[in-house]
C-alpha cells in the first residue's frame, strides 16, 4: 500500500507539524526520535524515583530527574500480551482481541510503529514481544519466542532464529546501543523499542548480580499477612501467595541451575545458590519464619534482576550523549504493568489492586519537558499510541481511544482530561486463579465488579485506605459514593464499547458452555 493510501485509510486526522525547538547542541528538531524502553513486571515499588524502599535505580530515576515522572499511569488489562497489545492499538482488549495472554495478535490493525513507519521514521523492536504472529510495522526486528529466556535466550530476528551466548538484559541493551551508534539510517526519525524480558518470573539475575542482595534485609509490606477479611472470595481464592504458590526449586532456586546455562554459568550459580540451598535445609523452617524467608528470598532475586535493566537504561543514555542524540529523542520508560512485591500476600499481578494496576511511567526529551516535573493526571498503556503519534507531529486514527498526553509532558494543563479510568481483566480460569473483573478507578475512589464467576463489588477510599484493605461496597456510609462510581462506569464501558453483554458473550465462547 502506498503511504497516502494507508495513511488516508486508517482514518488519520489532518497533518499538524510541531513547532521546531532547537536542541542543547542548537541543531533544529523538528521531530522526536522515540526511545521506549519497557521492562515485564517491574512494580514501582521497585524504582527510586517512585520512593522504593528496597532498591536503587539510578538509570531509571536519571530520566525522572531530567525529565516528568507520572504518579497516576494504569494499565487497562493487567497482564504481558494484552497491556502490549493495548500500546501498540491504543484501543481496549476487546477491540484490539487480545484479552487473554493465550490469544495471537492481529497484526494487520492499525498501530503506531506502523502509522510512525508512514510518516518516514525508522521503526525498530528489540525484545520480548509476547503476542504469538510476527510482529507488522517495524523495518527491523529481534523478539524473543514467548517469555524468552534470561540465559543464552533464542532471538527470532527477522523470522529467523538463533541462540545467543549471553544475558537477555544484556543482550538486548547491546542491540540497542549497536543501533544509536550505527544501525540508524541518519535521515529519518527513529522509534526504537527496546522492551526488556526481566523481572519477569521466574526472576534470574545476571551473573555478576546473583549474590547483590545477599546481605540485605527489606522492610515487609503491612498487608503482608492480610486475611481479605473485608473482601470478595476472589482475593481469598486466587493463587499467587508468597506463602503457597512460589515453587521452592524454580522460583525461589533451590533446584538445580536451569538447563540452559553453560558450565561457566552453572558455576557461578551454584556458588550463589548452593549455600542458601544448604542453609534452608539446616534451618527447618515453618510457618511465619518460612513466609519471612520466602519473602526475602523473592525479593533479593526480582530486585537483582532489576539490577542489569537499570544498568542498561544508564547506558543506552550515557550512548544518547556520546551520539548527540540526547537533544532530539524523547526517552520513555516503563513496565507493561506493575507488580505485588509482597502486598496482600501476593507475586505477580492481574487484580485492579494499586501495586498491579499502577504503571511506573517516566519521560525525558530535553529543551521541550521540564526536568524533575511530576503529573498526577490520570494517564493509562491505552493513551500511548495516540502520544507517541501527536510527538511526530500526526494526529490519531479516530478508532484509537487513548488521548495524547504529549502536552502533558510538554507542561501543559489539558482542561477536560478524563478523572476516571477504565479497567477490565478477563484471564480465568488460568494461571493464578484470579477471577474476571472490571472496575473504575477515580482520584479518590475504585469501584471493582467480580462479574460472571461471582458477582461481587468492592470499593475502596483510597485517601482514608490507600492500603485497600477495606471494602466499603456495602458501608450505608458509601451508598452514594457507590451509585456515582457505578454510574461512571457504565458511562466509561459505552463510551469505550464495552458492557456486561460483550463480556458474557466472550466468556461463553472462550469457556465453550
Ligand atoms: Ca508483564
Amino acid at each position: 500500500m502506498k503511504r497516502r493510501d494507508f495513511v488516508k485509510s486508517a482514518g488519520l486526522a489532518p497533518l499538524a507539524l510541531p513547532a521546531a525547538w532547537r536542541s542543547a547542541s542548537g541543531a533544529k528538531v523538528v521531530r522526536p526520535n522515540i526511545l521506549f524502553i519497557m521492562a515485564d513486571d517491574h512494580a514501582s515499588q521497585a524504582i527510586g524515583c517512585y520512593g522504593s524502599r528496597v532498591n536503587r535505580t539510578p538509570g531509571i530515576d536519571r530520566i525522572a530527574r531530567e525529565g516528568l515522572r507520572f504518579d497516576n499511569c494504569f494499565c487497562t488489562n493487567g497482564i504481558c500480551a494484552p497491556s502490549r497489545a493495548v500500546i501498540l492499538t491504543g484501543k481496549y482488549s476487546h477491540l484490539n482481541g487480545v484479552r487473554d495472554n493465550a490469544v495471537a495478535f492481529d497484526g494487520a490493525q492499525a498501530t503506531f510503529p506502523k502509522l510512525l513507519r508512514a510518516e518516514g521514521y525508522q521503526t525498530v523492536l528489540f525484545g520480548k514481544w509476547h503476542l504469538k504472529s510476527d510482529p507488522t510495522g517495524f523495518d527491523h526486528w529481534a523478539i524473543l519466542p514467548g517469555q524468552g529466556e534470561y540465559y543464552n535466550p533464542d532471538l527470532i530476528e527477522m523470522g529467523r532464529t538463533t541462540r545467543r551466548p549471553g544475558y537477555v538484559t544484556d543482550i538486548l541493551t547491546d542491540r540497542a546501543v549497536d543501533f544509536l551508534k550505527s544501525g540508524r539510517d541518519p535521515r529519518r526519525p527513529f522509534l526504537l523499542m527496546l522492551h526488556h524480558k526481566a523481572p519477569h518470573r521466574n526472576w534470574q539475575p545476571a551473573e555478576r548480580h546473583l549474590s547483590l542482595y545477599d546481605d540485605a534485609e527489606f522492610p515487609e509490606p503491612p498487608t503482608l499477612r492480610d486475611d481479605y477479611a473485608t473482601r470478595s472470595r476472589a482475593a481469598a481464592e486466587q493463587e499467587m501467595t508468597v506463602r503457597d504458590h512460589m515453587t521452592l526449586d524454580s522460583d525461589l532456586k533451590l533446584g538445580p541451575p536451569p538447563e540452559r546455562l553453560d558450565e561457566a554459568q552453572k558455576a557461578a550459580w551454584e556458588k550463589a545458590y548452593g549455600p542458601k540451598r544448604e542453609a534452608f535445609r539446616k534451618a527447618g523452617l515453618a510457618g511465619d519464619a518460612l513466609l519471612r524467608w520466602k519473602y526475602r528470598r523473592y525479593l533479593q532475586d526480582y530486585l537483582a534482576t532489576i539490577a542489569a535493566v537499570d544498568e542498561g537504561v544508564g547506558r543506552v543514555l550515557d550512548v544518547l550523549d556520546e551520539t548527540g542524540l540526547a537533544g532530539s529523542t524523547l526517552v520513555v520508560y516503563c513496565s507493561d504493568q506493575g507488580f505485588f512485591l509482597g502486598e496482600h500476600g501476593w507475586f505477580d499481578k492481574r487484580f485492579m489492586y494499586e501495586e498491579s494496576l499502577r504503571m511506573p511511567l517516566v519521560c525525558r526529551l530535553p529543551g521541550r519537558i521540564r526536568p524533575g516535573s511530576v503529573n498526577a493526571d490520570i494517564v493509562s498503556n491505552l493513551d500511548f499510541a495516540a502520544t507517541f503519534l501527536d510527538a511526530a507531529g500526526r494526529g490519531k486514527p479516530a478508532a484509537m481511544q487513548g488521548r495524547s498526553f504529549w502536552p502533558l509532558l510538554l507542561g501543559r494543563t489539558v482542561p477536560g482530561w478524563p478523572a476516571s479510568f477504565y479497567y477490565h481483566y478477563y484471564e480465568f480460569p488460568a494461571v493464578h486463579m484470579v477471577k474476571r473483573h472490571y472496575g473504575v478507578r477515580t482520584k479518590r475512589y475504585k469501584l471493582i465488579h467480580f462479574y460472571y464467576d461471582i458477582d461481587a463489588w468492592e470499593l475502596y477510599d483510597l485517601e482514608k485506605d490507600p492500603l485497600e484493605t477495606k471494602n466499603v461496597a456495602g458501608d450505608p456510609a458509601y451508598a452514594g459514593v457507590r451509585r456515582g462510581l457505578e454510574a461512571e462506569l457504565r458511562r466509561l464501558q459505552t463510551l469505550y464499547l464495552d458492557s456486561d453483554e460483550l463480556a458474557r458473550e466472550f466468556v461463553l465462547k472462550d469457556t465453550g458452555k
